[in-house]
């Protein structure tokens, strides 16, 4: 049985050489490869959801209207630098090193913007890194210091490190169209443009400080949920109204009359402003905050006026990273360079907006695991085109390489969907994709978890501290309420989804050794943290 569900899984693998022949003897497309960190897919208007209405993006849907979206691509390890590692490399998590943050990426490792440059493409990134060391690969880098600040960033170049007064989403965007005019006409390009919006602590523009604020977001029916039978839900430490710190997060003041932040551990976001935009700040939060006073919201109430907070400005902080693309949109058409390049447009991961009444990701549950993505290529990819297909964060280099004609490394492990997004082909050679979370015990407390997903079924096992299984068919549950794990009609899926996961595991070489668990003092430490 192995056997036959392997060969199902990947059937499509010698197949590679024969299209990147063809390719090779027409133009080498540039590649602007756009991406925000936490951008959930809910928060982009054209993925056409309720809130996405109200999502400030009138730039980022345009790719849509000139290429093509995605409705199912997802990530394999959903937090930033794992994420970043595995866009790089086209190789799972235990195979590019790179499993959580905190780790350091082996930036001697073969990476695509490698390739690319070893194929006459001058390559540069600019923004945020978060692999820890220094970029490699790159003609030019211009990198965010770790996380990276909202105002007046520390940017990090191969000769030094600066704090740059302005706003870091408009910053990357001038940086990168900087880049752009200053290249070297004669060869492609691939440049990487990477944000830190609309990543925690959610600190808008002060253009936008007050955008959303005559308006009510709509806030999930799960905002107050009940688990069942999903304890790493149940324990979890990402909840809007329990979790997040009033000042740091919300932007919510001590007291009636007064300027001065509620809980605010790291004082340094804040604190790096000059006195004239922390003025304009205050000014623009100030009527919200004292009115809040006058409202004397308790529980369920409170817990709503916070969910409307967090939304508020992380709404705004996208309105940034929308005029940056539009920017960039209008450089590459004013230069006509917009018919031979391909624009992307993506997230590091997905991002809760308040289901489960959850903000950050970490979950192989469908908000944080599927990814926004977005891009064009007039005259390849079909105008206004929807990708049904479940793509990977795994692919993206595999696909870009194939793009660009130049032969995909055998060793990579995602696999081209040029001819699916090119609209050549409906589906691609894989009927299951993998995940594995690795980051416990760790900020929000998300248990280790490895699973695979079908179009219809998802199965997960959380495992380190605890074990614990759950099992979802995702046609009934699309919320993924009801685990079904137990469920006596379902033991012939549930045993076909653990072949397959087998099989899966067996077909990228997971060994034993990825499930080491935390050590007791790891574990205190982590805990004594969120004290
Ligand atoms: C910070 C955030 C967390 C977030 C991690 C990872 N806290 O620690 O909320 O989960 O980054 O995010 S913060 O208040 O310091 O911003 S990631 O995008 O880098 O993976
Ligand atoms: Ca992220």
């Amino acid at each position: 049985l192995y056997f036959v569900v392997l060969i199902s899984f990947f059937s499509c693998k010698e197949e590679k050489g024969n299209a990147a022949e063809e390719k090779s003897t027409s133009k080498k497309p540039n590649i602007v490869f756009i991406m925000a960190d936490d951008h959930a897919v809910k928060a982009i208007s054209a993925y056409g959801s309720e809130i996405g209405k109200l999502a400030p993006t009138p730039n980022i849907d345009r790719l849509a209207t000139n290429g093509a979206i995605f409705r199912q691509n997802y990530n394999t390890n959903s937090l930033c630098g794992p994420s970043r590692a595995v866009i790089l490399t086209g190789k799972h998590s235990h195979e590019n090193g790179f499993r959580m943050n905190g780790e350091q990426f082996d930036n001697s490792q073969q990476t695509m913007p490698k390739i690319f440059r070893n194929n006459g493409y001058q390559t540069a990134v600019i923004g945020k890194w978060h692999l820890a060391g220094k970029p490699t690969g790159f003609d030019y880098w211009k990198i965010l210091e770790d996380q990276g600040k909202y105002y007046n960033p520390d940017f990090i170049t191969e000769e030094d490190t600066a704090r740059v007064e302005g706003y870091a989403t408009d910053l990357i965007t001038d940086y990168s169209l900087d880049w752009l005019k200053q290249r070297d006409t004669s060869k492609p390009f691939f440049l990487m443009v990477q944000h830190k919006a609309p990543h925690r602590n959610w600190m808008p523009a002060l253009r936008h400080v007050n955008k959303y604020d005559s308006f009510q977001f709509p806030l999930p029916d799960s905002y107050f949920p009940d688990f069942e039978n999903q304890e790493a839900a149940e324990e979890q430490l990402m909840t809007i109204y329990e979790d997040m710190y009033e000042g740091h997060d919300l932007k919510m003041s001590k007291a009636k009359g007064t300027d001065e932040l509620a809980s605010n551990p790291w004082t340094d976001d804040f604190d790096r402003m000059t006195a004239e935009q922390r003025n304009q700040w205050n000014e623009a939060y100030r009527p919200e905050n004292d009115a809040f006073w006058e409202k004397d919201l308790h529980d369920e109430d409170l817990a709503r006026y916070k969910g409307q907070r967090y939304l508020k400005d992380y709404m705004a902080t996208i309105a940034s990273v929308d005029e940056g693309v539009g920017r960039i949109l209008d450089y590459l058409e004013s230069q006509g360079l917009d018919e031979n390049t391909l624009v992307v447009y993506t997230s590091d991961q997905g991002f809760y907006l308040g289901e489960n009444g959850w903000f950050d990701k970490r979950f192989m549950y469908e908000p944080s695991f599927r990814m926004p993505l977005l891009m064009q290529l007039p005259g390849e990819i079909p105008q206004q085109s929807e990708v049904n297909a479940m793509t990977q964060n795994l692919d993206f280099a595999p696909t870009f390489l194939d793009m660009a004609g130049i032969e995909i490394p055998e060793d990579m492990q995602g696999i081209s969907f040029k001819d699916v997004v090119f609209g050549q082909k409906e589906e691609l050679d894989r009927d299951a994709i993998y995940y594995h979370y690795y980051d416990w015990p760790a900020f929000h407390m998300v248990k280790r978890h490895y699973g695979i997903k079908t179009e219809r079924y998802k199965i997960m096992h959380f495992y380190d501290d605890n074990d614990a299984w759950e099992f979802y068919d995702l046609q009934e549950d699309p919320k993924e309420k009801n685990n079904l794990i137990d469920n006596p009609e379902y033991q012939g899926e549930i045993e076909m989804m653990k072949q397959k996961l087998d099989s899966v595991q067996q077909y990228y070489s997971v060994t034993e050794k990825e499930f080491e668990k935390a050590s007791e003092k790891n574990i205190e430490n982590a805990y004594r943290n969120f004290e």
